[in-house]
C-alpha cells in the first residue's frame, strides 16, 4: 500500500514538472496479436502490433513523457524494450524479459511510462522475448521540444527507413529448433524496407516502399535497422547521403555514398534530390563478416521517384561486396560527435571501472544422451569473459535488485578474461582447450556515477565475427576501433577524448576491438549483449547492477502497480 502511495506521488511529481516545461504526455495503446500476411508467394501469421508491419510509428519530443499500454493478445510471452531511451530512474519500462520484468503472459497488459530526456533523434522499440522482434517492432521519433531545432538545416519531410529480416516459418519455430539442436538457425528469406521486400523478390512487386520526391528538396531519412542477424549496407544509386545522427546522437556531418549499420543501430541521413527527375532504387543487403557461415545473401529495395520522372524504370545502385570489411570499418570509425549539441557529454577522463571483455563464440555441453549439431557434437554457445549468459527464469534481475533476493545472479563478472591468449588468431577457433564455455548468471555491480571503460575484445573462436554489442540504458562514448588484439600502451594513444561519437550500439570489428566509456548514472540493472538475435540465447550478454546513489533522484523509486509477475 505504501509503495502504491510512493508511485502515484511520484506519478502526480512527474505531472507537474511536465507541465512546467510544457511538456506533454503522449499516451498509445499497443494490441499485439496474430497477423495473416502475404509475403513472397507465402500466407502466415505472424505476431504483429495493431496488425501492421513494422508496427505503428510513435513520435515524441523531447521532454515527452510516453506512455504505452501493451494488451497482450497473441500466444506468446511478450515485452517490449524501448531501444536506446536512457529510462532514467524508470528502468521498471526498459523491458528485457527477466532482465527487467517477468514477461506479459498472453492475455494480459503492463503499461510502460517514461519520460524522454537529454536525447533527440531515431530510435525504435522491438519485443525483447526470444525472436518476436522479427516482427514487432516499430521507430520510435524524438523531435526537439517545442522552440528548439534540429543542428542542421531544417528538411523537407522526414522519412522513416525501417530495416527488416523475413523468414518463411514460424520465427519462434526456427529459434526453438536450433536451440534444440545445438546448432545454427535457418537463415532468413528476404530482408525488408518498412515491411517490404521490395520487387527483387518473388511476387512482391507490389511491396515495395516507394518514396516521392521533389527535385532541389532535402530529406531526413531515419534508418533503423531492425533486422534479427544481419549488419546491412545501404545505398541509393546516384546519390550521396549526410550522416547527422546515429543512435539519437547527433554526430557531425559525414558525406558518404554508403551506410552500414548493425541491428540496434540506427542512421538520420539527410538526401538532397539533386538527380536528374528519374526513378533511383535505395538498396540494402548484409556487411557479412563471418567467413564461410551461410547467409541470406538477397537484397532488399526501395524506389525513390522524382516528380516528373518520366522512365519508371529505376537505376540500380552497386552495394559492396557482403565481406567488405574495409568500407564497413571506414564508415563505422569515421563517425564523429556534434559537440555543439545542447545533449553533448564530455567525455568522463577518471575512469573508475576499468574492464577488458573477450566477446565471442564458443561451445557449451552438449548435455548427458543429448545428439548436439555444433562442432564436436557439442552445442555452440557464446560468451563475455568466457561467462555464457543464462537468464534467470524465476525472478527479474531488477525485482531481485529492489528487493535484495538472493539466487537470480551473482556479481563476480571478472574485469578481464580467466585466461590471456592469442585472442584473434584463427588457428585458435577450434582449439578444444579454449572453446569451452558454461553457463552462468553472472553481472558487473557498480557505484551509483561510476565511470566504466571496456575494451571489448572480439575472439576468433569458433569463428571470426564482428558483433554489434548493445548496451541498455546508456550512450558510450567510442573511444577507439582496430583490428587484432588491442595493445594496451599503442592503441591507448588513439582514443579519441574529443569528439567520439555516442552510441547505444558499437559493432565490434570482426577480428578486431573497441574501447568505450560510459558514466553509471542511472540506478538498476542494465543489460548488455550481443544485438544478432543468433548469439543472445547462446549466452552473448551480461549485464550491469548500478547501485543507488543513497539521494532520492539517484534512487531507483518501487515498480509500478502492474508489473507482470513470474
Ligand atoms: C492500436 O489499436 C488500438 C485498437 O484498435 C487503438 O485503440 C490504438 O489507438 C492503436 N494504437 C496506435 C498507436 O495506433
Ligand atoms: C495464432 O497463431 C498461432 C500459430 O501461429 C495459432 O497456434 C494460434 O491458435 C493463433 N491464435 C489465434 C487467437 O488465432
Ligand atoms: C529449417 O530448414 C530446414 C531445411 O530446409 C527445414 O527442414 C526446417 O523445416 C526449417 N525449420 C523451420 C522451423 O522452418
Ligand atoms: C547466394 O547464395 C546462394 C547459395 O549459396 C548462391 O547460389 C548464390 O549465387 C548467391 N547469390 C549471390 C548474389 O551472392
Ligand atoms: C576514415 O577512414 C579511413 C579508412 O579507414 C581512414 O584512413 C581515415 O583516417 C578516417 N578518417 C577519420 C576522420 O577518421
Ligand atoms: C542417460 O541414459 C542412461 C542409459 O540409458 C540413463 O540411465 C540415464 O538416466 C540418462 N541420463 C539422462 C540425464 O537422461
Ligand atoms: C591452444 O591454446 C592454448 C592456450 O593458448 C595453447 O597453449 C595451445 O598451444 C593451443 N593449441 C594449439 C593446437 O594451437
Ligand atoms: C597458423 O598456423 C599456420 C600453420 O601452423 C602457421 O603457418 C601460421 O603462421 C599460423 N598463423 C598465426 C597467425 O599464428
Ligand atoms: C573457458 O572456461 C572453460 C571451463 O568452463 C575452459 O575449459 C576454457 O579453457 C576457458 N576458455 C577461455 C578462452 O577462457
Ligand atoms: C557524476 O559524476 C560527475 C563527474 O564525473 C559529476 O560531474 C556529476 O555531478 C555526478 N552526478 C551525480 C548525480 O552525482
Ligand atoms: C512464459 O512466462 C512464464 C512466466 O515467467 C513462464 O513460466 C513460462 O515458461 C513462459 N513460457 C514460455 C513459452 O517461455
Ligand atoms: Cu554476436
Amino acid at each position: 500500500m505504501a509503495r502504491r502511495v510512493v508511485y502515484l506521488l511520484a506519478c502526480a511529481l512527474a505531472l507537474l514538472a511536465s507541465t512546467l516545461t510544457s511538456a506533454a504526455i503522449v499516451e498509445h495503446s499497443f494490441h499485439v496479436q496474430n497477423l495473416t500476411i502475404q509475403r513472397l508467394c507465402q500466407k502466415r501469421v505472424i505476431t504483429a502490433v495493431n496488425g501492421s508491419l513494422p508496427g505503428p510509428r510513435i513520435r515524441v519530443r523531447e521532454g515527452d513523457t510516453l506512455v504505452v499500454h501493451v494488451y497482450n493478445l497473441s500466444p506468446y510471452n511478450l515485452t517490449i524494450h524501448w531501444h536506446g531511451i536512457f529510462q532514467l530512474l524508470s528502468g521498471w519500462a526498459d523491458g528485457p524479459q527477466y532482465a527487467t520484468q517477468c514477461p506479459i503472459l498472453p492475455g494480459h497488459s503492463y503499461t510502460y511510462r517514461f519520460t524522454i530526456t537529454g536525447q533527440e533523434g531515431t530510435l525504435w522499440w522491438h519485443a525483447h522475448v526470444q525472436w518476436l522482434r522479427a516482427t514487432v517492432y516499430g521507430a520510435l521519433i524524438i523531435r526537439p521540444r517545442v522552440g528548439r531545432s534540429y543542428p542542421f538545416p531544417k528538411p523537407y519531410r522526414e522519412v522513416p527507413i525501417v530495416l527488416g529480416e523475413w523468414w518463411n516459418a514460424n520465427v519462434i519455430d526456427v529459434e526453438n529448433q536450433a536451440l534444440a539442436s545445438g546448432g545454427a538457425p535457418n537463415i532468413s528469406n528476404a530482408f525488408t524496407i518498412n515491411g517490404r521486400p521490395g520487387d527483387l523478390y518473388p511476387c512482391s512487386s507490389s511491396q515495395t516502399f516507394k518514396i516521392k520526391v521533389v527535385q532541389g528538396k532535402t530529406y531526413l531519412l531515419r534508418i533503423v535497422n531492425a533486422a534479427l542477424n544481419n549488419q546491412l549496407f545501404f545505398n541509393i544509386a546516384n546519390h550521396k547521403m549526410t550522416v547527422v545522427a546515429v543512435d539519437a546522437s547527433y554526430t557531425n556531418p559525414y558525406v558518404t555514398d554508403i551506410v552500414v549499420i548493425a541491428p540496434g543501430q540506427t542512421t538520420d541521413v539527410l538526401l538532397t534530390a539533386d538527380q536528374p527527375p528519374a526513378s533511383y532504387y535505395m538498396a540494402a543487403h548484409p556487411y557479412a563478416s563471418a567467413a564461410g557461415v551461410l547467409v541470406d545473401n538477397t537484397t532488399t529495395t526501395g524506389i525513390i521517384v522524382y516528380d516528373g520522372a518520366t522512365s519508371p524504370k529505376p537505376i540500380m545502385p552497386v552495394l559492396p561486396a557482403f565481406n567488405d570489411t574495409p568500407t564497413a570499418h571506414k564508415f563505422y570509425s569515421n563517425l564523429t560527435g556534434l559537440v555543439t549539441s545542447p545533449f553533448w557529454i564530455p567525455v568522463p577522463l577518471k575512469v573508475d571501472e576499468p574492464m577488458f571483455i573477450t566477446v565471442g563464440l564458443g561451445l557449451a555441453a552438449c548435455g548427458a544422451n543429448a545428439t548436439c549439431a555444433g562442432p564436436f557434437g557439442q552445442r555452440l554457445a557464446a560468451s563475455m569473459n568466457n561467462a555464457s549468459f543464462q537468464f534467470p527464469t524465476k525472478l527479474s534481475m531488477l525485482q531481485a535488485f529492489f528487493n535484495n533476493v538472493d539466487g537470480i545472479y551473482t556479481t563476480d563478472f571478472p574485469n578481464q578474461p580467466p585466461l590471456v591468449f592469442d585472442y584473434t588468431n584463427a588457428n585458435n577457433s577450434f582449439n578444444q582447450s579454449l572453446v569451452m564455455t558454461t553457463k552462468s548468471t553472472k553481472v558487473k555491480k557498480v557505484k551509483f556515477n561510476s565511470t566504466v571503460e571496456m575494451v571489448m575484445q572480439n575472439t576468433a573462436l569458433i569463428g571470426v565475427e564482428n558483433h554489434p554489442i548493445h548496451l541498455h540504458g546508456f550512450n558510450f562514448h567510442v573511444l577507439a576501433q582496430g583490428f587484432g588484439n588491442f595493445d594496451t600502451v599503442n592503441d591507448r594513444k588513439k582514443f579519441n577524448l574529443v569528439n567520439p561519437q555516442q552510441r547505444n550500439t558499437i559493432a565490434v570489428p570482426v577480428g578486431g576491438w573497441t574501447v568505450v566509456r560510459f558514466q553509471a548514472n542511472n540506478p538498476g540493472v542494465w543489460l548488455m549483449h550481443c544485438h544478432l538475435d543468433v548469439h543472445l540465447p547462446w549466452g552473448l550478454a551480461t549485464a550491469f547492477v548500478v547501485e543507488n546513489g543513497g539521494t532520492p533522484s539517484s534512487t531507483l523509486p518501487p515498480p509500478p502497480p502492474d508489473l507482470p509477475h513470474c
